[in-house]
């Protein structure tokens, strides 16, 4: 059985240098990486993209990264613990949106393309960086996804330290919310046709290539707000929240993750793009085989090549503003995202 990859590429006594050159540019072995041109095999990195209002800082943290050579793992989990260890953002991370006994949880995944490798933790508690010990799953065990008080556990082990989720911000949404006395929308059963729509949620989701052509994509939330305890979404689903292949590029999606994940979106968009398809019609025809079996729903996907071609689309969200955020060598901007 193949070896967990320990620190990316420690496993077999390779140098980092070394294991990049050996997996993503085999053509090219011989060469020093250094030697190595940019986009020395038609990739297009340096580049990483990053959903929603947070894309510019997340990018900002990860570009420095990339632009010295640095692997593209490093400068996805950079951006994503940027966004994690924000004391304001209520979506990712700690003091986020609570679940409906008033507690946060997080769900998180990163999948490295020169591997195929994907470590991932669901409904994680008391442990703030989710994306790294989602890291820590891919890089010292053989699972892939770890979940609940268990991933507790495993991220302590792994030296992370344990403290409450919660923040004024978190418990004051939640105190709200029960004051209202209302029902989660958790407890609808049907999500075809028009329904309740879930209360907020974001998913900080950010993909790069880097400038050896390595792929890598991350996802990190806390998920639907008053979800039901012990849910977890798609973000740390394979194919699902996130998906990537080294030969093609990545995708994200952020969204009504109860419904997205019947799909496995980020999977149908990376295959679309495969077969040719460029990153916005691979994501819209992702996101219209959703709307095709009669879900109304608000979410988008984004998609990334190899060759730097990035494109995304939503549904719903007549009234949110959704964006992404790219910063490659020619310059950063953050694009306003179309209907599908
Ligand atoms: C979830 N997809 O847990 C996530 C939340 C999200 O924009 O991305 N919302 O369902």
């Amino acid at each position: 059985m193949m070896k967990k990859q320990v620190d990316i590429c420690s496993a077999s006594g390779m140098s980092r240098r070394d294991f990049v050159v050996g997996t993503t540019a085999a053509a090219l072995a011989a060469v020093p990486l250094s030697a190595l041109p940019q986009g020395a095999d038609g990739h297009g990195g340096p580049v990483v993209v990053t959903t929603w209002d947070f894309g510019p800082g997340a990018n900002a943290v990860a570009w420095p990264i990339l632009q010295k050579g640095g692997l593209a793992i490093d400068a996805v989990e950079a951006a994503i613990n940027h966004v994690e260890l924000l004391p304001d953002e209520f979506y990712v991370g700690f003091g986020g949106s609570p679940n409906s006994i008033g507690e946060t949880t997080l769900d998180a995944m990163i999948m490295w393309g020169p591997t195929h490798d994907v470590g991932s933790v669901g409904c994680l508690k008391r442990v703030k960086r989710a994306i790294s010990v989602a890291r820590k799953v891919m890089e010292k065990t053989q699972h892939t996804l770890i979940v609940g008080d268990d991933a507790t556990r495993f991220a302590v082990a792994m030296g992370f330290e344990e403290t409450s989720l919660s923040n004024l911000a978190s418990q004051k949404a939640w105190e709200e919310w029960i004051a209202k006395g209302e029902k989660s929308t958790a407890w609808d059963p049907e999500r075809i046709g028009e329904g309740r729509k879930p209360e907020g949620h974001d998913t900080t989701g950010t993909m790069a290539v880097d400038t050896h052509g390595n792929v890598c994509v991350g996802c990190s939330t806390n998920g639907r707000s008053y979800k039901l305890p012990g849910r977890v979404g798609d973000s740390p689903i394979t194919g699902a929240g996130a998906y990537c292949d080294n030969e093609v590029g990545a995708a994200i999606a952020t969204g009504d993750g109860d419904v997205m994940m019947r799909f496995l979106p980020t999977y149908h968009t990376v295959e679309l793009m495969r077969a040719g398809a460029s990153p916005e019609e691979a994501a819209r025809a992702a996101i219209k085989r959703i709307t095709g079996k009669g879900y109304s729903f608000d979410g988008g996907i984004v998609a990334l090549n190899r060759k730097g071609e990035h494109g995304a689309v939503k549904q719903g969200w007549e009234d949110t503003a959704f964006s992404y955020s790219v910063k490659n060598g020619s310059g950063a901007e953050k694009l306003p995202v179309k209907k599908a």
